[in-house]
């Protein structure tokens, strides 16, 4: 059986908010695992699929240094960083990182860069590497809303996905992106907001999806723009 490592990343608290789904999926997944029918039908039949959760401050300055920790331990195949969008109405699936930070508030530092770049010698942006169309063709299929996304803000969720980015640049067999959640609510009708066990279902898929794409590569499936 063919051995998969994934790394889920959350943040540990955000503002306020009563229940951050990024601290929340990861952890849930990591106790859940994300098998399928293991039938005939099922592309990850045959693949044992490691999940590996780690909650991260939300600091300009620490969150990079924990997540690539927990990457150095776990040796993963896959990394997904998750973070809270509250302006989100479904699942944001990032599509780039942009070089700059612009905090509105301050981090859990006190620390509030504005207008900066993150790395002053790197490029504009970096692309996902996760297969974007293959997952939003999967959340279709399985009713979750979920939406492109162009901006991934110019908060701390940005700048840990650039530095993920930056890091994956020099890995050859490594996928990794950033996903972004709603807040949590009740209901799974609301406007705005997914319940829960929505966005664990959802994470589930990035994770499956995400991995059969690792097993059997089609470069169409990575939607650059
Ligand atoms: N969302 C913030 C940082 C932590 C989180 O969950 C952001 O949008 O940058």
């Amino acid at each position: 059986m063919q051995q998969f490592s994934v790394v889920i990343s959350g943040f540990d608290h955000y503002d306020g908010v009563d229940v951050n789904p990024s601290c929340e999926v990861p952890r849930a997944l990591a106790e859940r695992g994300v098998a399928g029918s293991g039938g005939a039908d099922d592309p990850l039949a045959d693949v044992a699929v490691d999940i590996h959760a780690v909650g991260l401050p939300v600091s300009f300055s620490k969150s990079w240094p924990a997540l690539l920790e927990a990457i150095e331990a776990a040796r993963p195949d896959v990394v997904i960083a998750t973070g809270l969008k509250h302006s989100a109405r479904g699942i944001a699936l990032e599509r780039c990182a942009t070089n700059l930070m612009d905090a509105r508030e301050p981090d859990a530092d006190n620390d509030q860069p504005r207008r900066a770049p993150i790395d002053p010698d790197g490029p504009a942006a970096y692309w996902t590497r996760l297969p974007l169309r293959a997952i939003l063709k999967d959340f279709t299929k399985e009713d979750i809303p979920a939406t492109l996304s162009s901006d991934a803000g110019t908060y701390v969720c940005n700048t840990l996905f650039y530095n993920l980015m930056h890091w994956t640049a020099d890995q050859d067999r490594v996928l990794s992106g950033f996903v972004s959640f709603p807040q949590v609510t009740r209901s799974p009708h609301s406007q705005c907001g997914l319940t829960l066990d929505q966005q664990i279902a959802a994470c589930r898929n990035v994770v499956r999806e995400t991995v059969r794409y690792h097993l059997r590569p089609s470069s169409e499936e990575i939607l650059l723009a």
